[in-house]
Formats: structure tokens, sequence, C-alpha cells
């Protein structure tokens, strides 16, 4: 075959690699000039890859039989477009590794709690002696993942609204979705649209499979509708469906008998707040779902800690906590963390909008902020939103914005960046962000 890959960064490195491991003639290209590109692209060159710039790909696209896009790459492209029309098929690099891969797919994904579901079942997998290989969206493509799998092989993968747009023969042994809240509004028509691209998680599943759904999110029920596997629920609220669910701090299974059995308790876990209690639930099903065994699976939660950059405490200091959820790029995360605290919170809010409506924060910071600092390219968004309610300040960047919510705190506050936006006004990306923060917030405290 003749392969063109769309998008040299993290997914297309790995695409490209799989494409010349399997023998395929392989073409890459990117909107960036070549020296623009990462290391891993001059590597792929010793192995007969071709790179093209974007005009030449938008000549040569005509010869290939294939083009498979990074998920980054939006549907209007340019050369998608020119592919489609010419009859070349398009597909992106999740597909692509499926269709090269041996093994059965977990495929976890939701709005929100994607990554630590993601790699809390990976480890409780793998604590059940299973060889489960943890990737997606969380950093490692799934096309790097497929050498030396065997049917044994669970591939534990996030995945986001991007990269389910382009799946066309995917199929997940089991699907999770965790919740439907807004996000990505300058990519998508509406929530509904949204909606749609997450629910194709769904898509091929028949009746082996196994959706594992949150009940008390009304998109997700809604999204499931389309799966022909076996649904299983979990919720905070009910406890009448087969899954889990609460028993004052217990969380209890319900099995396809009937049965009810105790899972975990949720004083059990170190990752903490109610939306964690469902990231465990979820991946602990998985683990079942797979063959795990409930006491190996309880024995693995305890020792499973918050990823960095979600509710990470970095700073604990004359009575002020500091934490960094840089992570939290969109408003439903942000009522999350603000909900895991009692209150006196001040709250760095900011960063490169996606769209987001700002007062659906008011709720929250009503209830639990005593101050809002607005900062980045967002800054006069949020203050022109919410500034009238809140008091939000704005500043320029993170940093200044940092050094004056330090400065104000007093004792028994928390300053909490939690910033409702993507990071790329000012960072590379969001650990870059979170990382850069905690600087901040060191030099802020040492004064
Ligand atoms: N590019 C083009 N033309 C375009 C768009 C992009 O040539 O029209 C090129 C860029 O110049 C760049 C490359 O494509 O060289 C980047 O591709 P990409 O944006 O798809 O990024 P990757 O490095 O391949 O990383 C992707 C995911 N990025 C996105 O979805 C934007 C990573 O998720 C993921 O970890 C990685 O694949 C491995 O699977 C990041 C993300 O921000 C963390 N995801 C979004 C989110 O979580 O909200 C969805
Ligand atoms: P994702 O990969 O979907 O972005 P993460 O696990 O990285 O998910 O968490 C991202 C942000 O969302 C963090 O701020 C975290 O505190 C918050 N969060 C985690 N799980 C959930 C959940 N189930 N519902 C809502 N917010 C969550």
């Amino acid at each position: 075959m003749k392969v063109m890959v769309l998008g040299l960064g993290l997914s297309g490195i790995s695409a490209a690699k799989l494409s010349i491991s399997l023998g395929h003639a392989t073409s890459g290209t990117d909107q960036l000039p070549f020296r623009s590109l990462p290391a891993g692209v001059r590597d792929l060159q010793g192995n007969g890859f071709k790179f093209m710039d974007e005009e030449n790909a938008m000549e040569a696209i005509r010869d290939f039989d294939l083009l498979v896009i990074s998920p980054g790459v939006p549907p209007g492209n340019n050369l998608v477009m020119k592919a489609r029309s010419l009859g070349v098929e398009v597909i992106g690099e999740v597909e692509w590794a499926f269709r090269n891969c041996k093994g059965r797919i977990v495929g976890i994904t939701g709005s929100n709690g994607k990554s630590t579901t993601t790699a809390l079942a990976a480890s409780l997998l793998k604590a059940c002696g299973f060889d489960a290989r943890l990737g997606g969206n969380i950093g490692i493509p799934f096309s790097g993942l497929v050498e030396g799998a065997g049917e044994g092989t669970i591939f534990v993968l996030e995945l986001s609204s991007f990269q389910l747009e382009t799946v066309a023969d995917f199929r997940a042994d089991i699907a999770v979705l965790l919740n439907v809240t807004p996000d990505h509004q300058d990519r998508y028509a509406g929530i509904e649209d949204y909606a749609r691209a997450k629910a194709r998680v769904f898509e091929r599943q028949d009746g082996n499979c196994a959706a594992i759904l949150n009940i008390d999110d009304p998109f997700a029920v809604e999204a499931a509708k389309t799966t022909e596997g076996e649904r299983y629920f979990f919720s905070l609220k009910r406890h009448e469906e087969r899954g889990a669910f609460l028993a004052g701090r217990d969380v209890m299974y319900r099995n396809d008998s009937g049965d009810v059995s105790t899972l975990f308790s949720a004083a059990e876990l170190s990752i903490k707040g109610p939306h964690n209690l469902e990231n465990a639930m979820a991946a602990s099903m998985a683990a079942l779902l797979c063959g795990g065994t409930a006491k190996k699976i309880r024995e693995a939660l305890p020792s499973f800690p918050a990823l960095p950059h979600r509710l990470e405490l970095v700073s604990d200091r004359r009575g002020v906590k500091v934490y960094n959820d840089s992570k939290a790029t969109n408003t439903d995360s942000v009522l999350k963390a603000l909900a895991s605290f009692d209150g006196r919170i001040i709250l760095l809010l900011g960063g490169k909008d996606k769209g987001a409506d700002f007062t659906l924060l008011l709720p929250g910071i009503r209830e639990r902020c005593r101050k809002v600092v607005a900062f980045g390219a967002a800054a006069g968004k949020v203050v022109e939103q919410i500034g009238k309610e809140t008091g939000a300040i704005a500043f320029g960047t993170l940093k200044e914005a940092t050094r004056f919510a330090i400065s104000s705190a007093e004792q028994g506050d928390i300053v909490l960046l939690s910033p409702a936006c993507a990071s790329f006004d000012e960072f590379r990306n969001f650990e870059d962000r979170g990382d850069r923060f905690r600087e901040y917030v060191l030099e802020a405290t040492d004064r």
C-alpha cells in the first residue's frame, strides 16, 4: 500500500512507524516546515519515509491508497477534502492502529475523567495479571502499542472525541462513557454534535461487547442507546441497575444474575472527590468485565495515586493550600474542583478560550469562592461574562495572576488553578502550564 500520514506530531510519527514496519511505502506531511517538526520525524527518514510539504502532498495524494490523519486535524482540512473527493480512504490514527492490532480493547471516553479512569483501569488489569497496554489520548499513541501484542493483550485506550470522529471499523470490546458536558465548543456546532462524536465509541459493538455508562448523565445515557453491547451502569444516586452503585460509603456491584457484592469502600481510595468515585467505579467494572477478580481489584485500588495536574496539592504554607488543576480545561471539571473543597477558594481562571460559557461556573463560584483572578487570552471574556457578579480581576499572564492570588491569600484560603481553558496562549500544553504554575507558586511563597 501507499500510505500518507497527515500531521507529524505524536500520533503521526507513531502511525508512520507502524506503516513502515508493515512494509508500506510511507509518506508524511504537515502544515509546519520540516525544520520545525519533532526530531522523531528525522528518525523515520532513514527508514524509507518521505516528507512532503502540504503543496506537494496535495498534488501527490491521488496516487495514495490511504490517508491517516492525526486527531488535531480538523475535518475541513484541505488535504482531507481533496483525498475524499478523489476516493482515497481517510482514517484516523486510532483506526489505523486498530486495523493492525491483535487483542481486546477497552475504550474510555467522556468530557472529563478519561485519563484518570484509563490509567486506573490499566493498572487494575495489570494487577490482575493481564498484558494491559495503556495509551490513546493520554499521550501514548495506540499505533505505538501494537507491536508484539497477542490475543491475550488488552489495549486500554483513552479516546477523545477528535479521535472518535475518524474511526470506521474500530470496535471496543468494552466501551466506557463517563460523562458528556460542554467542551471544544470551538470545534463542534453544539453539545449534541459533540455527544455524537463521543457515541461513536459504541458504533461497532455487538452482543459480545459491553458498554459501561454513567446513568446519572443524560447525554451519556442517550448516546449509549446506539450500542448493541450489554449495558452496565454506574451511579452515585441510583442503585437499581446492573453495575456499580453506592451503599453508604461502600461501592457495590450487581452482576448479570442480580447478585450484589461489595467492590470497595470510598475510604480506601487515595484519589479524592465524588468524581473520582465515579472514575473508580467505571475502571473497576472494566477490569471485572475483562475477567479480573474482585479481590485483586480491591487490593490494587488504594495504591493508585492522583495523576499530576489534576487537583494536585503543590504548596501548603502558612495555612494556605495551593492546588494545580491545570488539566481542568472545561467548565464541568472546574465545578467538580470547586465541589471538592469546603470554601474560601481564590480561583485562577483563564488561558486560551475554547468557546466556553463561563456563566456556568457562577453557582460554584457563589458557593465556594472568595475571589476570581482571570489571566491570559481569555481574561477579558471572563471579566465580561462574570466580572460583575464575582469582581474578577484580569491579568495578562498566569505568572502575574499567581503572584496576586498568593499575596492576597489569608490563612485558611485555597488558591486553585482550575482554568476552564486550554493552555496554548502561553504554554506548550497543560503539563507545561502546571509545571510553570508550580514554579510561580514557589517563587511567590518564598518572598
Ligand atoms: N497539523 C497539520 N494540519 C492541521 C492540524 C495539525 O499539519 O490541520 C499538524 C501540526 O502542525 C502538528 C501535528 O499535526 O505537527 C499535531 O497533531 P495533533 O494535534 O493531532 O497532535 P499529536 O501530537 O498527534 O497529539 C495527539 C493528541 N492531540 C490532539 O488531539 C490535539 C494528543 O492529545 C494525544 O495525547 C496524542 O495524539 C496521542 O494520542 C492532547 C489533547 O490536547 C493531550 N487532546 C485533546 C483533549 O484532551 O482535550 C482532544
Ligand atoms: P480527561 O482526560 O478527560 O481530561 P482527567 O482525568 O485528566 O480527564 O481529569 C481532567 C480534569 O477533570 C481534572 O481537573 C479532574 O479533576 C476533573 N475530573 C476527573 N474526573 C472527573 C469526572 N468523572 N467528572 C468531572 N470532572 C472530572
